[in-house]
Order: C-alpha cells, then structure tokens, then sequence
C-alpha cells in the first residue's frame, strides 16, 4: 500500500456510467444485439451491460491469430456465472448444471474463487435459453458481475455447527437483500413482459447507475478464514460465544486489483471497523454500500473500489459516515483468531449427524480427463447422493448432508472414480489455486491453470528432496494482476507478467490476514525454480519449530529482498 493515498482522477465521467445512465435499468439494446446474426459478438456496451446479467463475451485466445489470418472475426461466446449464495446447490441442481454445461456449454464446469459455477464456450444463439433453464433449476446469474453485490461467500460447512448454518442463512438474506431490483433481468431472459411497459424500474437502494464497481462480501467463521475475508469490500467475521452467533466484527476496504507499473493501484486488506449484532448485518451492509454508491470515484475505474474511497478520506471518515447512516455506532471489535485459510479435506462429521466430503478439484476445472472421469463420477454420485453440493471458497466441492446409512455408498462412487479427497495429492497442490486464465479470459497476461500443475510438479520435486513432502504451503497463481485467485494472500504467489513470466511474491501468512510482497519481477520458470530452490532449502535448515514458509521467509527478511535490491 503507498503512503500517500492516490488521488482521484479528473472528473469526466467513465464511459460505463454513460451506458448504465442510458441502459435503462441494464436493458440496453441486448434483445436487439441478440437479433443480429450477421456476428456472434454483441455490442461494446451490451457486453458491458450483460456482466450485470451474469454472462461476459469471451473469445477463444488459442485460435485468435489464427482466425484473424483467416480475416474470421474472434471466435466470440459468452462465459456465464451462476449465483448461488454460499455455493450451497441441491443434488437435482447439480445434475442440471452437468446437463445444460454439456448442451449448451463447453462440456464443463468451472469452480471459482467465490463459491460460484462458470460456464464457457456458450455461443450467442444459445445464450438467452440457457440462462433461462439456469432459472429454471431455481439459480440465476443476476449480479454474478458487473457493477453491484456478487455472490455472498460463506464458510461453505454449514452444518458443522448450528452457528455454521445460521451464517449461512444471513449470507442468503444478505445477497437477496442487496440485489438488483431491475425487471430486465426476467424479461430479457425469461421473456415476461410487465403488464405495463416498464419505462422506469424501481431500484431503490442502487439508484439508476448503481455501483461505480464491483463490490462483494464474505462471511468467515473463526477459526478458520477459507474465504480471505480481509480481501473483500466487505468482511464479517463470525463472533461465536458458548457455542451461540452473538455478533460479526465487520471490515471494509479489501480488495486485490491492480494494473503493473501503476503505484496508485494496489492489492488491499479490508479494516476492521467494529463489531455488530446479527440482526443488524443488513443495515450496516446496505449502509456501507450506499456509501461507496454515493462517494466512490466514477471517473476512473482503476480507482473506483471502495478501498480507494476509504483511503482517500481516511478510516474515520469512514467510520463516521457509517454511524451517521446507520444512526447508531458499531461496538469495538471484538478478539477472533483464525487458523488457516485453505480448505480442510476429507470427512468431517456434522452436529446434525449427518457427513460431509471436502473434495479436491484442481482449481475448480471438472470435466472428464482421459485418465479421470471426474465430471461422469460427480453425475454418478448426484444421482444416487441425499445431501447438496457447496462449493468452498478455493475451487473445492464438498459432498454435504450425507446421511450414515449413504456414506458407504458415497465412499465406494469416490473410490471407484478415484475422486481426491486430498489426500492423494501433495499438501502443497490442496493448498494451491489458479485463475482461469487463457484460453478465456480476455485480460490474460499468461498462463495460470493451464500451467501452474506441471509447475507445481517441478516444486514437489523439491520439496521432497528437502524432506518438507507433507508441509502445508499456500501458492496461487494468477495470468494477470487482476488477483481472482487471491495471490497476495499467498505464501508463494505469482502474478502473471507476459507470456511464460511472473512476479513472484513471497511472505503472506498461513491465516489470510497478512499479504505478501513482491520479491522477484518477470521471471521466467528456470529463474523460479533456481530462485526457490535456496529459500525452501533454508527453510528446511533454520525454520523454527511450527514455523510456516510464509512467516519464515519474512523473518528471514526475504519479503523485502526485491526492494531492497533496487
Ligand atoms: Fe476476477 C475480472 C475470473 C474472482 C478480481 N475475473 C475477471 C474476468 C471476468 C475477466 C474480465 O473482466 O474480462 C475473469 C473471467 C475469466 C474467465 O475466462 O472465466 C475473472 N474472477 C474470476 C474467477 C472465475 C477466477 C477463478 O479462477 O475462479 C473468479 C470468479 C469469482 C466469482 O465467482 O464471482 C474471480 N476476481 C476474483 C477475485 C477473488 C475474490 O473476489 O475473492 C478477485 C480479487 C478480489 C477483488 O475483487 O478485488 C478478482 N477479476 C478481478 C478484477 C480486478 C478488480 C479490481 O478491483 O481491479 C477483474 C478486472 C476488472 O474487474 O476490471 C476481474
Ligand atoms: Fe483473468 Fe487476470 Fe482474473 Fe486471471 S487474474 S482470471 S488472468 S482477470
């Protein structure tokens, strides 16, 4: 974080708050780009409209050297996002999801950083009728993007505790609470019109141009952060008292976007603001919404997340523009402790007496593999499973509710398909994550989980050889500096600099509540494996007795290294 906080750019509106102003509560002409079969594209503005939908057009990055040679235009489709708050999805939920992503998608289904599912590769002409039947499973995609509250994250193991499902009925209510009220979302993919042609929508909380960006919540259970609850623009951590959910400590201004050489953009750690009531989260969270609707910066998008508006003015004025909304102040925080930040695998039994599965899937990609039948081994299970489905905060699936009589069968379908419940995979690929990356994503600078597997190869190697096999590591990675795979939370992080090189940042903690600094730039994998060969090498020699790498290499001094370089 720099010193000075960066200041707002010139006033001149952004060109997307030109386009909500005219979208008509985010009607735009979508209906009209749809008609249009000369091109599988849409609009510049419709494609920024259809974020708030749920859906972004995406072109396929492999071929499109290939395609212009050709004088093709991109092979353009849409990505689309599911919203489901605390990615908790029924059995009969999941099936539908296999059958549309095979029908209209790619074939797969992709796991995200935030609890969501992502369909790629769903073409123009297919696009409305599968967001509709996504509707008709009873989940949409209404502000999965765009410039609004996403999907509420939650500790995804509600039924380990009571306190477990009660926070997950608040993040619910918190996501039904702060959603788009806008009819455009039923009539342009369920094709119901209002009885009256609607000229004007009710958008009571969000106004007609609704965030000047993205904003999003987690909710954490102590002790365990699995869903980084700092990184988010709003955090609120579970405060549990004999056994009861009396109250959240509630923090604000994380968020991890950033653009390479550009100082006045960086990754950011929310601050803990004070500590409320459960009855009162949805008050403080509109509050603290409507306060970045009315004060975030709408002329520069690099600057406009809520972190920025809070460092311009100051955590005071924050605070106190907070209370003065709310009409009463937040309490003093409250004392917490978090252990972990990554996913605990495998069978956990919960305190209604029923069993749950944490499973890993490498950064989220289910398909069937040539040698691994993983997405037929999920149908396989769903068909025959009395629980629900969630999905963790770090791409992971967990088979939840299973009942004592279910379990062996469960276990025998886990067997058969050799589904990972982590335990065949070495303890530093479960606690790793990458970002989709290329091919799809328009903003990818290289590779992220196309390669950091085979990257990860190369460091088991090492590991072993250092005798820290079994150590519990955290390493992310991510094709741009964007951060969805929350890589400055990472004890080894890499953040994608151009195609084949990396940042390489070192130093987080094993919690999520300390980020790492960069220590090595643009670097290619020879140079990051002769660079981390050395440090894991003393970490092996002098770290202290239950000392994690991320807390070694920062009393070691190596979090500082780059700078001090230069
Ligand atoms: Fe992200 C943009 C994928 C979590 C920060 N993110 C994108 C887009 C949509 C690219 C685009 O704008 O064209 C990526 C689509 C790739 C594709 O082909 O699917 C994309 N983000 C993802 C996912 C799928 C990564 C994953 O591997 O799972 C995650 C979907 C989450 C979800 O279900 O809602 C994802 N993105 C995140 C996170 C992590 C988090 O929220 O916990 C972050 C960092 C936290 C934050 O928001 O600050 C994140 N994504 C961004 C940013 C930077 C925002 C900023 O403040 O600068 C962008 C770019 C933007 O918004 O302009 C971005
Ligand atoms: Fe794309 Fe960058 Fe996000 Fe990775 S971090 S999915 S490359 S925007």
């Amino acid at each position: 974080m720099p010193d000075t906080p960066s200041k707002p750019s010139a006033q001149k509106l952004a060109e997307q708050e030109n386009i909500k102003t005219a979208s008509n509560f985010l009607r735009g002409t979508i209906l009209q780009s749809f008609d249009n079969r000369v091109t599988a594209s849409v609009s510049e503005s419709d494609n920024y409209l259809l974020k708030f939908h749920g859906t972004y057009m995406q072109d396929n990055r492999d071929i499109r050297d290939e395609r212009s040679r050709q004088r093709l235009e991109p092979a353009f489709d849409f990505m689309i996002r599911i919203r489901a708050a605390g990615g908790v999805v029924t059995t009969q939920q999941w099936l539908q999801l296999d059958a549309l992503a095979h029908k209209y998608a790619n074939g797969e289904i992709r796991l995200t950083t935030r609890q969501s599912f992502q369909f790629h590769g769903v073409l123009k002409w297919n696009l409305r009728q599968t967001i509709h039947d996504i509707n008709l499973t009873l989940l949409d995609t209404l502000a999965a993007c765009g410039d609004v509250n996403r999907n509420v994250m939650c500790n995804p193991n509600p039924y380990q505790s009571e306190v477990h499902g009660e926070v997950h009925e608040w993040s619910k209510r918190l996501s039904l609470h702060l959603a788009p009220r806008t009819g455009a979302y039923r009539e342009i993919w369920m094709g119901e019109q209002a009885i009256v042609p609607p000229l004007q929508d009710e958008e009571p909380m969000y106004g007609p141009t609704y965030l000047p960006r993205k904003f999003k919540i987690a909710i954490a259970v102590p002790p365990s952060n699995d869903v980084d609850v700092l990184a988010h623009d709003m955090g609120l951590i579970a405060i549990v008292e004999g056994g009861r959910l009396i109250g959240f400590n509630v923090s604000a201004g994380g968020g991890f976007g950033m653009t390479h050489g550009d100082p006045a953009t960086f990754p950011n750690l929310g601050w803990i603001l004070g500590f409320c009531r459960p009855e009162q989260i949805l008050d403080v969270a509109e509050k603290i919404l409507t306060t970045q609707r009315d004060f975030g910066d709408r002329s520069n998008r690099k600057h406009a997340r809520l972190k920025y508006t809070i460092l311009d003015r100051g955590v005071e004025w924050f605070k106190n523009e907070l209370q003065h909304r709310l009409g009463w102040q937040l309490e003093p925080e409250r004392a917490f402790h978090f252990e972990h930040h990554g996913d605990r695998y495998g069978w956990v039994e919960g305190t209604n007496g029923k069993w749950h599965l944490t499973l890993f899937i490498e950064n989220g990609r289910i398909r069937d593999w040539e040698d691994y039948p993983l997405m037929t081994g999920l149908r396989t299970i769903a068909q025959s499973h009395d629980g629900d489905f969630r999905l963790t905060a770090n791409q992971n699936l967990i088979l939840g509710n299973i009942s004592k009589e279910n379990r062996p069968r469960i276990e025998q379908l886990v067997q058969s398909y050799k589904l990972s419940d982590g335990q065949r995979v070495s303890a530093l690929r479960r606690n790793a994550m990458a970002c989709v990356s290329l091919p799809t994503c328009g903003l990818a600078m290289a590779e992220s989980e196309r390669y950091l597997p085979s990257l990860i190869t190369k460091l088991e190697g090492m590991l072993a050889e250092a005798g820290l096999a079994d150590d519990e590591i955290v390493i992310r990675m991510t094709g741009c500096p964007n951060g969805c795979a929350r890589p400055y939370l990472a004890e080894i992080g890499f953040v994608g600099k151009a195609l084949g090189k990396y940042n390489l940042y070192l130093g987080a903690d094993f919690t999520g509540t300390r980020m790492n600094r960069l220590y090595r730039e643009n670097i290619g994998e020879e140079e990051v494996l002769a660079t981390l060969k050395p440090i894991i090498q003393h970490y092996t020699r002098e770290r202290q007795p239950g000392e994690h790498f991320g807390d070694f290499t920062v009393r070691k001094g190596l979090d500082h290294n780059l700078a001090s370089q230069q």
